[in-house]
């Protein structure tokens, strides 16, 4: 049993998409807190962060929006901390990926933590390299110690994790630039072509292997690492992505590893969704993630 604190970020302005706002409601009325109640957890919502809309805030050309996503995740970071003080487990719903310089930075000010990105995006631009100036394509390679100034300074200098602590699980999308950088970072990174290769439970064991020496592991878990066949409610699918049973087993896996200490839902977006499904799906995995098992055989 854990007391878990769950926080909304509705921040849509990492990307260019509308409805990725309405992530925390939409997560929210598919069940979150009552399907981890259900199974034993102490569950407080603690509401949402204040985040302002895209009309109302400046533009940034290499790294849209930024003063005003710094601002939100300077508070984010703090709100994080005080919830892993409380020796709580947080559970924070996006909002975009760039949520997750907050979410990360403060979850981090317990002591040293590991980082599984699960993702069909390296989020490892920066404003140099990123093709959209888009700020949700940036969070991994700031919190690493890469890119704008301000934004990697939430973590404190040279960022939040150290890329050896940093696992990159799921992708099938990366630009160019953006590769050299991830590929020089010390970042370990698994793609759907290994999990193709040899399969998902055996990649995900070697991440949870990779993880081991850490005492705290936040999970950031961006809806579009899931196939858009059965997620479409993201504002940049990619084709080829993790299945049902995938996502499952990676969450059982992580549950019986036990290493997991902090959760991102990110990036569903509940106007391009078929009835809720993304945010339901993303609740069952939480819910895995948790301690759900779809059937439990006793041993
Ligand atoms: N790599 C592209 C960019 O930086 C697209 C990033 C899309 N990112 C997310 N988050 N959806 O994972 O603009
Ligand atoms: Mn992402
Ligand atoms: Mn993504
Ligand atoms: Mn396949």
């Amino acid at each position: 049993m854990r007391d878990v604190e769950i926080l909304g970020v509705p921040m849509d302005l990492g990307q260019d998409r509308r409805g990725v706002d309405m992530g925390p409601s939409a997560i929210r009325y598919a069940r979150l807190r009552g399907a981890l109640r259900e199974l034993g957890h102490r569950v407080t919502d603690l509401g949402n962060v204040e985040v302002p809309i895209p009309e109302v805030v400046e533009e940034d050309e290499r790294a849209r929006h930024l003063s005003a996503i710094l601002e939100v995740c300077e508070r984010v970071a703090k709100r994080a901390a005080e919830t892993v003080s409380r020796g709580a487990f947080p559970v924070f719903l996006g909002g975009d990926h760039s949520i997750s310089i907050g979410t990360v930075s403060g979850a981090a000010e317990a002591g040293r933590t590991g980082v599984l990105w699960v993702d069909a995006h390296a989020d490892f631009n920066t404003p140099e390299t990123s093709p959209s100036g888009n700020i949700h394509g940036m969070p991994l390679a700031v919190l690493t110690g890469r890119g704008h100034p301000e934004l990697v300074s939430i973590g404190g200098e040279g960022g939040s994790v150290r890329p050896e602590d940093v696992v990159l699980l799921g992708v099938r999308s990366i630009d160019r630039e953006e590769r050299d950088l991830l590929l020089g970072s010390g970042v370990r990174v698994y793609t759907m072509k290994e999990i193709d290769a040899y399969g998902a439970a055996r990649v995900v064991r070697q991440a949870i292997s990779d993880l081991a020496h850490l005492e705290r592991v936040h999970l950031s878990f961006d809806l579009d690492v899931i196939d858009p066949e059965i997620a479409p409610g993201v504002g940049t699918p990619v084709r080829g992505g993790l299945t049902y049973r995938e996502a499952h087993l990676l969450m059982e896996l992580l549950n019986e590893a036990g290493i997991v200490t902090s959760l991102d839902i990110v990036e569903v977006n509940p106007i391009l969704d078929v009835r809720n499904g993304t945010a339901a799906l993303a609740v069952e995995f939480a819910a895995s993630l948790m301690g759900r098992h779809i059937i439990s055989v006793p041993r």
